[in-house]
């Protein structure tokens, strides 16, 4: 499975060309689309210029919605040359984590390609440590895991892809595991796991819905909080707007290379090239003042000053300059912006399961260093974690 490793993307990609579709359960209506455009925006904003998982994700996330755009398609389908040029030359990203390992299976799978169904039913059981980050399931990667299984699971019973009975059992056995942990991260307004994990859990339960009860999930609530998180701004970067957007169109990663449509109707908002709902900083005059603070084994911590509005790396840059020791730090860009790599020349290690974890008041932050916005008296944290 590794060697493949990443050139299904881009025949995955190639497959989506095709129109897709099929109308699922709850989806936003077509008198509401007006509300998904500013994710439409947002994607817009997508940067061409280095290959990121990004533009790929923004990519597929269109023709899964069904929105053509010949221009956009052109620079993103050279993006994704790149990037498979580049994993090749590279000899192949390691393989770091669930969700990858998922989006690989999903790919591979979709493209009638040739994988082992038994280490399928090895590497996926429910109970394995991957699916979590410490003692916190990960929604975004039990859900992306379901997709990925369903799809094995349907070749199987199509007979595409054969194999005894009991890794069919098996399979099953952990879907319906997976999608009972995902229901349990359902929040009171809706929202499963959190913002960003919404859209990709909304497809899961799409495709397993003979694996809960009808009760057990209120999809509308859930759209619906979605749709409220929109108009506040939430999916400000390309790559979260998309990830939901699929979902609030009622379509999943599995309906790539479904030719029935019902989704004329997307063909109906362009994208414009109206300003992305921005979180506007009126008060950017003035200061506020942050602890930051560095743990771990000791804690460090700075009162750091910055104009309101700021972000939490402003802070990190802040305190750097003031103590180059205590609060160096290093990062790297990603599709989801800068990701902190080290802090105190103590770097993350993918091996050991180590990062850096940022919270504030000692709660885990949903957001990265580049986007979470800090509060005047907030106490931020970077901390020594393991995963
Ligand atoms: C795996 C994972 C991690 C792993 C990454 C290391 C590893 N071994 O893979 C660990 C557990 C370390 C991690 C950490 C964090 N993560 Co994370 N992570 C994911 C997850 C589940 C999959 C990413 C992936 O592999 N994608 C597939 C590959 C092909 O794409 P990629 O772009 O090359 O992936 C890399 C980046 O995504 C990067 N990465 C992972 N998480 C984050 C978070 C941020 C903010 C950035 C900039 C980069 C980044 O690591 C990936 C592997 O190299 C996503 C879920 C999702 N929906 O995307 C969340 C997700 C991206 N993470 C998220 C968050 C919030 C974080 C943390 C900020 C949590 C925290 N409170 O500390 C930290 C990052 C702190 C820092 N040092 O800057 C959010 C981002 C939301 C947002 N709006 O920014 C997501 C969407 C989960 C969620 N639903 O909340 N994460
Ligand atoms: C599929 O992969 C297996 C090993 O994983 C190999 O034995 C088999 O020959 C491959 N089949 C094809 C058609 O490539
Ligand atoms: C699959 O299921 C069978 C019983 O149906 C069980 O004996 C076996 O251990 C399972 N395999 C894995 C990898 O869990
Ligand atoms: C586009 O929207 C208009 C009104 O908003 C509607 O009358 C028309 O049928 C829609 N077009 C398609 C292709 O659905
Ligand atoms: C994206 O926005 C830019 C301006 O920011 C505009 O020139 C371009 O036409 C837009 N692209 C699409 C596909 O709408
Ligand atoms: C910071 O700006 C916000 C508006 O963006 C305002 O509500 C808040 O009072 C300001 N805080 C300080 C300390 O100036
Ligand atoms: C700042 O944070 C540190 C620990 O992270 C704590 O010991 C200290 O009391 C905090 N200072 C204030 C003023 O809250
Ligand atoms: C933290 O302390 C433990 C126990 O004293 C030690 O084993 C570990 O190496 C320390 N970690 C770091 C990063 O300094
Ligand atoms: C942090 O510094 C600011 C500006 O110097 C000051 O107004 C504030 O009282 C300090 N906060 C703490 C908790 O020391
Ligand atoms: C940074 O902090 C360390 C430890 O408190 C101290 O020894 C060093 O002098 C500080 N450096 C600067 C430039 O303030």
């Amino acid at each position: 499975m590794k060697q493949s490793h990443q050139l299904p993307l881009m025949g995955l990609l190639l497959f989506s060309l095709i129109p897709s579709q099929l109308c699922e359960i709850c989806e936003v209506s077509e008198e509401n689309y007006i509300r998904l455009k500013p994710l439409l925006n947002t994607m817009n904003q997508s940067k061409y210029t280095r290959g990121t998982s990004s533009s790929v994700n923004v990519l597929l996330s269109l023709q899964l919605v069904g929105i053509q755009n010949q221009n956009l398609k052109q620079k993103l389908i050279q993006q994704i040359k790149y990037i498979v040029k580049r994993r090749q030359a590279h000899n192949g990203n390691p393989l770091t984590n669930y969700y990858q390992l998922s989006l690989d299976v999903l790919a591979l799978c979709l493209l009638n390609g040739n994988y082992s169904t038994t280490k399928v039913v090895n590497y996926f059981i429910p109970e394995n440590k991957n699916y979590y980050f410490g003692s916190q399931f990960s929604v975004d990667t039990g859900a992306m895991a379901v997709l990925a299984l369903t799809c094995v699971k349907r070749s199987l019973i199509d007979g595409q892809v054969k194999t005894d009975e009991s890794n069919l059992k098996n399979i099953s056995i952990y879907i319906k595991s997976l999608v009972e942990k995902i229901l349990s991260e359902k929040k009171e307004n809706g929202l499963i796991g959190n913002t960003f994990s919404t859209g990709e859990a909304m497809q899961a339960l799409f495709v397993s819905s003979d694996y809960y009860h009808e009760n057990d999930w209120n999809c509308q609530q859930t759209l619906n909080t979605v749709l409220t998180e929109i108009s506040q701004g939430a999916f400000s970067i390309p790559i979260a707007a998309a990830q939901v957007l699929p979902a609030l169109m009622g379509k999943t990663f599995l309906d790539v290379n479904k030719d029935s449509s019902c989704v004329s109707a997307a063909g109906n908002f362009s994208i414009s090239t109206q300003e992305p709902i921005t979180v506007t900083t009126p008060g950017s005059q003035s200061s506020i003042s942050v602890n930051y603070s560095v743990r771990i084994n000791e804690t460090y911590f700075a009162n750091v000053t910055v104009p309101n509005g700021s972000v939490f790396l402003d802070v990190m840059e802040k305190a750097q300059k003031m103590n180059d020791t205590i609060f160096g730090f290093t990062m790297e860009e990603s599709s989801w912006g800068p990701y902190i790599t080290s802090v105190q020349g103590l770097w993350a290690s993918n091996n050991d399961r180590t990062y850096w974890e940022l919270l504030s008041g000692g709660k885990p932050l949903s957001q990265g260093v580049g986007s979470y916005v800090v509060h005047d008296g907030e106490n931020v944290e970077v901390r020594w974690s393991k995963y």
